[in-house]
């Protein structure tokens, strides 16, 4: 196997051999490479034919989000997607009487010239990311022809022998269409679910039968709560779904209690000795002990052997097994008083752009007053390789008339601080999941719009910490819009080559994080 696609990747350089960091074992590794090369194929034979399907859009968003990390280690789930898009191959080859094209051999990418490699698997990983997000909208009831078009076209160019002047605005354009995809999960959290508002969260766990609900889906989660009124079963969020305690139409469901445990790196732990179920909705699903395996169930694309699946129509999914197992269990029998990672009982989200721009006048004032002298995005995933604890320290030593935006699961290193206010602002805000980096933008371009310049001349610095593939296509929009002067850690992608690296710093001026001491005292000169 070969795959080197996230944060934690061996050595920093490449996941090879029987299984990655993450556990996904060698015979998955090949077969997610066979699915991605299926979908070449797909998207190949598109471009001859001149058109596109339905299916084969839905094919492409599923097999893409499919080979995001941690989501499914499953290799007959991944082997029955790529049957899927090569029947869809070839029904829309004879349908339009072309030649179906073959599937593209990924060991020829994986062993290309290092920038061409590298290029091309920013793209890769960032429509893998983009995927997600593609997911979640189209649960929602929304799909966009751009962002369809460009999945097709992009993985139809994975197949082209491209130089690298031709591949380098192929992924600023990821950047681009990942910006209009964000946008519409955003519309359709925001028109299901109403705009977030910042709400405070317990950390406790209620007596009683409990669920845990973990991953981005909020419709499972709606889907989880509707099923669950009325019946004592409480639900507790865990991980990215977090955020979803700011919606009005889900916080209106009086059993979502408060949030459970920290950041999903912690979750071998955490699930233990949880006497309750735990669903994934997506991403970051780790491989689970024996101790609390028959508690785990995995809905969407999230698959894992010997796990419960919930199947179904993502509308009308029935999570009855999972409500009957949280009763069975039967939950604690007395309330838990647990913490987040710097001893907190609660943390506090909700601080949407629609949350924010309602108070943007009194940002405006603060800032010209020189109460608020900086604004720090903080934001990103954690993960469990040692150095993240930086950001812990960057944020703690924070200047008192500085604010910090975060969001993203990399939150959990911090978000139970109490930092105080400024000009009458929490100096913490956590503006949501990883895709609601496109709140954070819209903030940010508001504030560029208030004060007449561009965003890279206000007093806001961004201090990055990826992970996985929504992180690498988070990133390629930031590059998109030119922000520039980005610190990017824990470790730098592997699959940056040293000439695109070079690129990412003459031109953007991106730079690993180096201290907290250092880095602050950089960006605060
Ligand atoms: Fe965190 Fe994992 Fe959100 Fe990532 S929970 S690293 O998937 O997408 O962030
Ligand atoms: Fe390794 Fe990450 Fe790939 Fe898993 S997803 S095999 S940890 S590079």
């Amino acid at each position: 196997m070969f795959c080197f696609q996230c944060e934690q990747t061996a050595g920093c350089k490449a996941c090879t051999g029987n299984a990655g960091v993450c556990g996904k074992p060698f015979d998955v590794a090949l077969a997610q490479d066979e699915l991605t090369g299926a979908l070449v194929g797909l998207a190949r034979t598109c471009r001859v034919a001149g058109t596109r399907s339905e299916a084969a859009d839905e094919l492409t968003v599923d097999g893409l989000f499919t080979c995001v990390t941690n989501v499914d280690f499953d290799i007959e789930a991944v082997n029955a997607i790529t049957e899927r898009v090569r029947a869809e191959r070839d029904r829309l080859a004879a349908e339009r009487g072309v030649r179906p094209a073959v599937d593209l051999q990924m060991g020829g990418l994986w062993s290309a010239d290092e920038d061409v490699r590298s290029l091309k698997s920013l793209v890769l990983f960032g429509i893998r990311g983009m995927a997600a997000y593609a997911y979640h909208a189209r649960v929602l009831g929304r799909r966009s022809e751009r962002v369809d078009a460009f999945f097709s076209k992009a993985l139809a160019l994975l197949g082209d022998e491209l130089t690298v002047p031709e591949l380098l605005p192929l992924a600023l354009e990821v950047g681009e269409v990942n910006l209009e995809c964000m946008g519409m999960l955003d519309e359709a959290n925001t028109s299901t679910y109403g705009t977030p508002t910042p709400t405070e969260v317990p950390l406790a766990v209620e007596p009683g039968p409990f669920i845990v609900v973990s991953g981005h889906d909020l419709r499972d989660l709606d889907l989880i709560l509707q099923q669950t009124d009325g019946t004592g079963v409480s639900v507790y969020t865990h991980g990215e779904m977090l955020p979803a305690h700011a919606y009005p139409r889900l916080k209106a469901h009086p059993q979502l209690k408060g949030n459970f445990g920290t950041a999903w790196q912690n979750q071998r732990t955490e699930f233990d000795a949880i006497p309750a179920p735990v669903v994934f909705t997506t991403n970051c699903l780790m491989p689970p002990k024996a101790s609390y395996s028959d508690r785990v169930f995995t809905t969407e694309m999230v698959a894992y052997p010997g796990l419960r699946h919930i199947d179904g129509d993502a509308n009308e999914k029935d999570f009855t097994p999972v409500i009957e197992r949280a009763k069975e269990l039967g939950g604690y029998a007395t309330r838990q008083e647990r913490h987040g990672i710097n001893g907190g009982t609660t943390v506090t989200t909700g601080f949407s752009h629609g949350a924010v721009l309602s108070v943007a006048d009194k940002v405006v004032d603060a800032v010209k007053s020189g109460q608020l002298n900086h604004i720090f995005l903080v934001g990103g995933c954690d993960g469990a390789r040692p150095g993240r604890n930086y950001y812990t320290e960057f944020v703690r030593q924070t200047p008192k008339d500085s604010a910090v935006l975060t969001l993203a699961c990399g939150k959990y290193r911090f978000n139970d601080l109490d930092l105080g206010t400024v000009a009458g602002l929490p100096r913490l805000m956590d503006v949501g999941q990883c895709n609601d980096a496109y709140g954070a933008i819209q903030i940010a371009v508001a504030l560029a719009k208030a004060f007449d310049c561009g965003v890279n001349d206000l007093p806001l610095s961004f201090v990055l910490s990826w992970y996985e593939q929504k992180a690498v296509c988070i990133l390629l929009t930031l590059l998109h819009l030119g922000i520039k002067g980005i610190k990017l850690g824990p470790t730098l992608p592997a699959f940056v080559s040293p000439n695109v690296l070079k690129v990412l710093v003459d031109q953007y001026g991106i730079a690993p994080t180096t201290t907290p001491e250092a880095d602050l005292a950089e960006l605060l000169a």
